[in-house]
């Protein structure tokens, strides 16, 4: 029947107070409470408002000539001299003023709100100087506002490493760890650190001192690890009590085992695996069997993944990684919010956020199912209709 496999309750009733669910069940069994107002929402299906949990979604500019000419048979050197790569997108961030940076992520903030999501994270990682990183952080905070989005921001210093210390690694480590992160503790500008650790960005070595500053100054850590090559991330993820380890196409047994032990999340980022043209899969079947949660989010950034659609990446998890749709859909809502440590989001529950997406479909299935569908007739953040706050 529709619906199985999900938890769904049919001809179900939802009631909201204080911004929260204040009880969820069938209509039949509810409360005889006399609400305020009560709206029908008959024929559509409620779930969880989406929670995409890796984003790089502020940045200035995009690379699409990049793109164009890697298209057209351009070597990634050849691009690289030309001033490509990541750290154009690097120049442009540090260039734009916050207003500016705001002005060019919001769009794909509220493209995001527009398929169902209610919470993204959203890391910095562009800036890689004080200034320009903690610019980055605020400009999230504001994207989140205007786009009524919940935003978990996070601290991404250690993404790659800034001309001005290309001869001084050791130095540009040193900042992160001794300026920029006891600031971000303190002023509360991020959730949790995330490092880049691959042998185009930092070694386990370098990635483990950026952990242990970020654990000494009480932020929970997350690693983008195993994308390209197997450099043990995980299992150092582990030994810091990661949230989460992130693309993991490269992820070998022990990693596996690392996760499964600590109680990691495994962020599985398939929009990436495919605009990389990537063939080799995370071991979504050792996952599996090692009961190591899935959650699934768009990478959102201009270099691997310029997708701004959370459906996307839902399919994508399917069709690419052979997820089941409703396991996909729990790695959009239940993992994805514990990928970002929360207890208070991702699933429909008396007590929880009242964070909910209201969809024109006949079966849960389809938000998996169909690519550039019109899909999404409400959400609900923290109890608020978009109709009406009128987004
Ligand atoms: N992994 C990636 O694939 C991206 N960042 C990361 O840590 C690349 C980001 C970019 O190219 O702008
Ligand atoms: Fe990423």
């Amino acid at each position: 029947m529709a619906g199985d496999g999900y938890g769904a309750i049919r001809d179900a009733a939802i009631a909201i107070a204080d911004g929260h669910i204040a009880w969820i069940g069938a209509a039949k069994d509810r409360p005889k409470t006399v609400a305020r107002e009560t709206r029908s929402l008959s024929g559509a299906w409620v779930t969880p408002g989406l929670v995409d949990c890796h984003t790089h979604l502020v940045f200035a500019g995009n690379r699409a000539p990049e793109w164009e000419m890697r298209a057209k048979g351009a070597t990634y050197q050849e691009i690289a001299r030309a001033g490509g790569g990541i750290l154009s997108t690097v120049r442009g961030t540090r260039a734009a003023t916050e207003d500016d940076l705001v002005a060019q992520s919001l769009p794909r903030a509220q493209a995001m709100a527009r398929q169902g999501v209610t919470t993204v994270e959203i890391k910095s990682g562009y800036g890689l100087d004080a200034d320009s990183e903690l610019k980055m952080l605020r400009a999230a905070a504001k994207v989140g506002t205007r786009a009524k989005l919940n935003v978990s921001p996070t601290f991404l210093g250690a993404h790659t490493l800034p001309p001005e210390y290309k001869e001084n690694r050791a130095a540009y480590v040193d900042l992160i760890c001794e300026a920029m992160i006891p600031v971000i503790a303190r002023d509360r500008l991020a959730e949790a650190v995330d490092a880049f650790c691959e042998t185009i960005a930092f070694t386990p070595e370098e990635t483990e001192r950026v952990f242990a500053a970020a654990t000494t100054h009480g932020l929970r850590v997350k690693l983008h690890a195993e994308q390209l090559s197997n450099s043990r991330g995980a299992i150092l993820a582990a030994k810091y009590s990661a949230l989460s380890a992130d693309h993991l196409e490269h992820l070998c047994d022990d990693g596996v085992a690392a996760m499964a032990q600590s109680g990691m999340v495994a962020v599985l980022l398939p929009t990436a695996f495919y605009f990389l043209r990537e063939t080799r899969k995370p071991p979504i079947d050792a996952l599996r069997r090692a009961r190591v949660p899935l959650a699934i989010a768009t990478d959102c950034n201009p270099g691997t993944s310029p997708v701004a659609s959370p459906l996307i990446a839902l399919n994508m998890a399917c069709t690419l990684y052979g997820l089941a749709p409703d396991e996909a859909l729990a790695g959009m809502t239940r993992n994805g919010a514990k990928a970002l440590g929360r207890d208070d989001i991702g699933t429909l529950e008396a007590g929880k956020s009242a964070d909910l997406a209201v969809w024109r479909v006949s079966d849960p299935s389809e938000l998996c199912y169909w690519i550039g569908a019109d899909l999404l007739l409400d959400r609900y953040v923290r109890g608020r209709s978009d109709k009406e706050t009128n987004t």
